[in-house]
């Protein structure tokens, strides 16, 4: 085990260093191709999954590849019905690091949205600080997460003013 977390905190850094120099090449206007929409307007609303929402079997890392990047606090809104007859109810909690985002491993993870708080106008989460964000929802085991894809991560970047 002692392997495993070494090696996914040197992935983790490697990840997180190519991040800040994509974030930066593309925060510069003049440099690279792309120029994010907006970056210099003040934090964003996002809808994760957009139209989808937050639902099993959507892939959330497609996904938050295609929308990012994603800034210092902006901020992540959840959709997702409340427990019923008819669909399988969801709730969002952070995972502590690479490793246990990898393997869906919720023993250590933190609760931050319960299988309620997700219905009219979803949970909202602040990405507040520099820092990988590990998203996943638990229900049925981590099976949401191992099979249905209901998993991705942030680094959000600073905003550069100019
Ligand atoms: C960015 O700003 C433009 C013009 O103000 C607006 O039309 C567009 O919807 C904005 N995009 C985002 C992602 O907020
Ligand atoms: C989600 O999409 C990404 C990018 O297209 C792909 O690499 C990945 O394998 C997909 N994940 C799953 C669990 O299917
Ligand atoms: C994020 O918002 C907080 C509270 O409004 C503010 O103090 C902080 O400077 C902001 N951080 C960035 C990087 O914009
Ligand atoms: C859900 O199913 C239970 C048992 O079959 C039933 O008593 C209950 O009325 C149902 N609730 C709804 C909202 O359909
Ligand atoms: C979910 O959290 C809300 C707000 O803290 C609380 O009112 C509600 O009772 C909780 N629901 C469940 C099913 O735990
Ligand atoms: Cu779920």
């Amino acid at each position: 085990m002692d392997m495993d977390f070494t090696g996914s905190r040197r992935l983790l850094l490697v990840v997180m260093m190519v991040a800040s120099l994509w974030g930066m090449s593309m925060a510069n206007k003049d440099w690279g191709p792309y120029h994010p929409p907006n970056q210099t307007e003040g934090p964003n609303k996002i809808n994760v999954g957009g139209s989808e929402n937050w639902r099993f079997g959507f892939n959330y890392t497609e996904w938050a590849f295609q929308n990012g990047p994603f800034y210092i606090n902006d901020t992540l809104v959840f959709k997702y019905d409340p427990p019923s007859n008819t669909t399988f109810p969801h709730d969002v909690y952070l995972l502590p690091n690479l490793w246990s985002f990898l393997t869906c491993d919720f023993r250590r993870a933190k609760m931050i949205a319960n299988s309620t708080q997700g219905s009219g106008e979803g949970f909202q989460f602040v990405l507040n600080r520099w820092r990988p964000y590990y998203f996943a929802c638990s229900v049925r085991n981590g099976f949401h997460c191992k099979v249905g894809r209901m998993k991705f991560m942030v680094v959000p970047f600073f905003r550069w003013h100019r």
